[in-house]
């Protein structure tokens, strides 16, 4: 009998917000926002601005993983990210560490930082699911095929949906080997890295089949260079700003957990579309 329920019961759309991560790069060289606020009021003036436009939380990088980048050494990358996290952390702006290094991951939870989004998901640096399970924070892990000096190399699938959600699998299998807990945990198809704009597409459209692995789901699409297509050629990438409001509001409507943005506002304001559509109207 519950078995007949299950099949019969329609599938709701899911009505909550999703988390909304504003992007903070103090980076000199990241693809659309390097070299803007690599100083500590710089950094922490845009943070406040993204709070006051909607941003749940922060999310602190000091290491470009644009296409081509060459890595960085963790201690230049903890010089950058440090002040800027303390500051941050001093003004209860509630931030999270964007890293594949285990002791920037470290320095920061030492400095009361919570949530570390690592694009390697764990692979980057043998020592970082055992600093997360240790440091007890949330652990962002995206699917990820290695540096980003050659990852255009590999973007070879056979079935990208198939083979990114085995890879995420067995991911969480190692998480949870190493003691995280699994509460703890969200994921994230690392959207251009190592991607083709159609891989990305067949991504996006496969979100539900991404959920179904039992874990809140987080994107950035947020001005990658598959939504160049939508805007002027040649036009800076804060015009890929529209394509991802709509890319947030669809994402929304798939279900996921959340979704990191450099421009709050308008994916703030798709949300509110989006809440408005579900809602029958604006209620609050
Ligand atoms: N993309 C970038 C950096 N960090 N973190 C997560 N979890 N997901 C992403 O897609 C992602 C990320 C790319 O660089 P950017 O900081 O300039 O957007």
């Amino acid at each position: 009998m519950a078995s007949t329920v299950a099949r019969i019961r329609p599938t709701v759309p899911p009505r909550r917000r999703p988390v909304i991560v504003g992007v903070l790069n103090v980076t000199p060289d990241s693809f659309s926002d390097g070299g803007k606020y690599v100083n500590v009021d710089a950094a922490v003036a845009h943070a406040v601005s993204l709070r006051a436009a909607g941003a749940d939380f922060i999310d602190v990088g000091g290491e470009s993983t644009r296409p081509g980048a060459d890595r960085l050494d963790p201690k230049a990358e903890r010089k950058r990210v440090v002040p800027v996290l303390k500051a941050l952390i001093e003004r209860q702006i509630p931030v999270s560490i964007d890293t594949m290094n285990a002791s920037t991951a470290q320095a920061a939870a030492d400095v009361g930082v919570l949530v570390v989004n690592d694009v390697s998901g764990g692979l980057a640096d043998p020592e970082m699911l055992r600093t997360v399970a240790e440091t007890g924070v949330h652990y962002i892990a995206s699917h990820w095929r290695g540096p980003s000096v050659n990852m255009d190399d590999n973007a070879v699938y056979k079935n990208v949906v198939y083979e990114v959600r085995d890879a995420l699998k067995s991911r969480i299998a190692e998480m949870l080997v190493w003691g995280i807990s699994p509460d703890k945990i969200v994921l994230d198809p690392g959207l251009g890295f190592a991607k083709t704009a159609d891989h990305n597409w067949a991504l996006l459209k496969a979100l539900p089949r991404l959920e179904s692995i039992g874990y809140p789901i987080l994107i950035g699409a947020s001005r990658k260079r598959f939504l160049a297509p939508f805007a002027d050629e040649g036009a800076p990438t804060t015009e890929r700003d529209f394509a991802t409001a709509v890319v947030s509001a669809l994402a929304a409507q798939a279900g996921v957990w959340g979704l990191r943005v450099h421009d709050v506002e308008s994916t703030a304001v798709a949300l509110d579309i989006w809440s408005a559509w579900n809602d029958g109207g604006v209620h609050g």
